[in-house]
C-alpha cells in the first residue's frame, strides 16, 4: 500500500524515501510514520537495495511530530503513541544492515532530529538548522535524541541545546561531527545520489556487520532508552508547560512557561 506522504524511488540499487508533506514542513503524522515503517520493512530489506536515502520534499527535511495533529495524539497517551511510531522506526533504522544516508535541508527538528541521527551518515545543505525542539513545547527529547545527541556532541552541548531550544547550523553540525558533509543547497540532491551510489557499490554486507558492531558497542541500551523516553513523555504530556508550548506554536508567539 503506497501513501502520498512518502515517495519511494529506486535507482542503481539506491532506495530513496522522500517525506512528502511539504505544506507542513514534512512534519510526521501517523500516515507518514506508518508509510516509512512499511517502506523500511518491505522495500529497504529487498536484497537488490544496497543503500537507502532518507530526504524531505521541498525546503525542509522535517519539523518532527505534526503539532497540528497533536490534539488527536493527545487523546491517547504519548507513551503509547511513541511505542507505535518513532520507537520502532528508530530501531528499524539501526537494525537495517545496509547504509542509510540522511539528506538534510531547511530544518531538522524534534523527532526528525532523532530519525536523522539514527541514520548512519548525514549530508546537509548549507543553512540547514538543527533544533532539538521538544522543550520548546514542554516535552522531553524522544526518538532516541536523549541518547544520540549527547553521544555525538557531548552532554554539556546537548544540555545547552535542549534547554535553550536554540538551533545550530550545518557548519556547526559539521564541526561537531553531527553531519559528515555539507554542500550548497543546489548541489544537495546530486551530491547525495553520488554518495549513495558509491556506498551501494561498496561491501554492503561488511557495512551491515559493522553497523551491528557499532550498535553493540555504543547503543546496546537503545530500546531501553526509547522506552524510558516514552515514560518521561507521558509525564511531560500532562504538564501545563506542554499545553502552553503547543498553544504558543499555534498562535505563532513565544511560549510563556511561568
Ligand atoms: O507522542 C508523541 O509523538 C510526542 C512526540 C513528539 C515528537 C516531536 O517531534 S516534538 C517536536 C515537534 N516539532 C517542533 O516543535 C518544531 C516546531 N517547528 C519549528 O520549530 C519551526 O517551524 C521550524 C524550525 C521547523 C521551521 O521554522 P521556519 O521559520 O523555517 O518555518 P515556519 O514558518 O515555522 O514553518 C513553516 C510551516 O510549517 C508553517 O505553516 P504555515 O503557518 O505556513 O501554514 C508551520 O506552522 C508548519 N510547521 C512547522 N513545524 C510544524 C508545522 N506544522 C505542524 N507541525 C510542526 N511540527
Amino acid at each position: 500500500m503506497t501513501s502520498p506522504t512518502l515517495l519511494i524511488e529506486r535507482q542503481d540499487h539506491v532506495l530513496t524515501l522522500t517525506l512528502n508533506r511539504p505544506e507542513r514542513a514534512n512534519a510526521f503524522n501517523l500516515e507518514m510514520t506508518r508509510a516509512l515503517q512499511r517502506a523500511l520493512r518491505a522495500e529497504a530489506s529487498d536484497p537488490d537495495v544496497r543503500c537507502v536515502v532518507l530526504r524531505g520534499s521541498g525546503n525542509y527535511f522535517s519539523a518532527g511530530q505534526d503539532l497540528r495533529e497533536m490534539e488527536q495524539v493527545a487523546g491517547e497517551s504519548y507513551y503509547q503513541h511513541l511505542r507505535q511510531t518513532y520507537n520502532p522506526l528508530i530501531v528499524q533504522l539501526r537494525r537495517l544492515e545496509k547504509p542509510v544516508l540522511a539528506s538534510l535541508r531547511g530544518a531538522v527538528a524534534g523527532a526528525a532530529l532523532g530519525i536523522a541521527l539514527a541514520c548512519d551518515l548525514r549530508i546537509a545543505a548549507e543553512g540547514t538548522r538543527f533544533t532539538v525542539g521538544f522543550l520548546g513545547i514542554g516535552l522531553v527529547p524522544d526518538s532516541g535524541v536523549s541518547l544520540f545527541l549527547p553521544l555525538m556532541i557531548g552532554l554539556g552541548r546537548a544540555s545547552a541545546l535542549a534547554f535553550s531550544n536554540v538551533p545550530f547550523d550545518a557548519a556547526q553540525a559539521l564541526d561537531w561531527g553531527v553531519v559528515n558533509r555539507v554542500t550548497s543547497p543546489d548541489e544537495l540532491d546530486a551530491q547525495t545520489m553520488a554518495w549513495a551510489q558509491q556506498l551501494a557499490r561498496g561491501p554492503v554486507k561488511a557495512m551491515g556487520l559493522t553497523k551491528r558492531a557499532f550498535n553493540h558497542a555504543l547503543l546496546p541500551n537503545l530500546e531501553d532508552v526509547l522506552e524510558y523516553e516514552g515514560q518521561l513523555q507521558a509525564i511531560a504530556q500532562h504538564h501545563s508547560e506542554h499545553r502552553e508550548g503547543v498553544q504558543a506554536f499555534m498562535q505563532k508567539r513565544p511560549p510563556k512557561f511561568y
